[in-house]
């Protein structure tokens, strides 16, 4: 069988983009690089000398650093490198870090993500994540600022996310459908695994934290309910399944088919996952293929973006799915006043 690597992949794709000059190829490139070195440390991460727990020192004799500040660092440092950023927008940074080289004098890109979704699963060998979303810059030059985040997720260049699991994949779409790449090891090399990926339309999969059940929205409630009840015509009901690391829960209702709910709760009033750099480019990938994206009310990609760390509620998955839950928050909306 033909082997693609992500790298002759992308070459090919680039003539997509006709006034493409290589930019976006050499981002996604670097994106990639930084995900082969993360991807070695997570799989190791259950060596006692590495465990993700800072204050210890490896061989080294260097701190060991939590998993996901590793990860983090590594994404910095690979898009510092590759030169094609102006600014970088990260889950584990207060504040944007402009960058300010002479290699990114002419960038042209800003890059949001989430270095390593789930990392409190690292600890019990559960898979996670790093989601990243690419903005063209809106500033005119020298380095990013605060603005060239507040863009609409509709507004995305490209978008993707890498799941560290029993394989390492990585996901991502440029606005002209979603392609997915399983790393080889023994090349050290990304290869197309699956070309054109579609979310099927239903699914029989529902996932959300039912712990927090009491707290919410009576559209969630009921449609939980809904998903429980038996019912052979929609082959009802339908089965639950709650990783905990919504990277590896996204994934496989995307093959599967399924939803993912994360809504209003108590705790999390304006819901708990972050809009720039985790939903807005998982519903880009999401509706890439085929599937759906909304706060339970609206698209997410058009939610106005204000803040770095904003929050929104996510509904997220197989189309008919997605619209069956906004139906129920539709009528019952009455999101339980926090
Ligand atoms: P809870 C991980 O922290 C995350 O952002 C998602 O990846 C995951 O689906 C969710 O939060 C888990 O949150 O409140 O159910 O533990």
């Amino acid at each position: 069988m033909k082997v693609t690597t992500l790298g002759q992949f992308i070459i090919e794709r680039q003539a997509d983009f006709p006034y493409a000059k290589g930019e976006l190829s050499r981002l996604l490139r670097d994106i990639s690089i930084a995900a082969k070195i993360v991807h070695r440390e997570v799989n190791k991460a259950g060596l006692v000398d590495i465990l993700g727990e800072t204050g210890s020192t490896n061989i080294q004799g260097e701190r060991v650093k939590k998993l996901d500040v590793f990860a983090n660092e590594q994404f910095i440092a690979a898009l510092k490198a590759g030169g094609e950023v102006c600014a970088i927008a990260s889950e584990e940074n207060d504040d944007i870090i402009p960058i300010d080289s002479e290699i990114s004098k002419n960038a042209k890109y800003v890059v949001a993500m989430d270095p390593l979704d789930g990392s409190s699963n690292i600890d019990v060998n559960v898979s996670v994540g790093t989601i990243f979303s690419i903005y063209r810059r809106t500033s005119l030059s020298g380095p990013g600022n605060l603005e060239d985040f507040m863009q609409r997720g509709t507004e995305q260049v490209a978008a993707g996310y890498i799941i560290y699991g029993s394989s390492c994949m990585l996901m991502y779409t440029t606005g002209k459908g979603v392609n997915g790449f399983t790393l080889d090891p023994s090349i050290g090399e990304f290869c197309l695994s699956h070309p054109d990926m579609k979310t099927p339309m239903n699914g029989k999969v529902y996932s959300i934290n039912e712990g927090n059940y009491l707290h919410f929205p009576d559209g969630v409630k009921k449609y939980i309910k809904y998903c429980q009840e038996e019912d052979k015509a929609t082959e009802r009901p339908y089965s639950s399944r709650y990783i905990g690391s919504g990277v590896a829960d996204i994934h496989r209702n995307l093959i599967t088919g399924g939803i993912y709910i994360y809504p209003t709760t108590t705790k999390s009033p304006k819901g708990k996952l972050r809009l720039l750099y985790e939903c807005n480019p998982l519903a880009f990938i999401v509706e890439q293929a085929g599937g759906k994206a909304t706060t339970g009310e609206k698209r997410i990609m058009e939610v106005p973006v204000t803040e770095l760390h904003q929050r929104t509620p996510l509904f997220l998955g197989s189309q008919h799915m997605v619209d069956t839950a906004m139906a129920f928050m539709q009528q019952f909306s009455t999101t339980e006043k926090v």
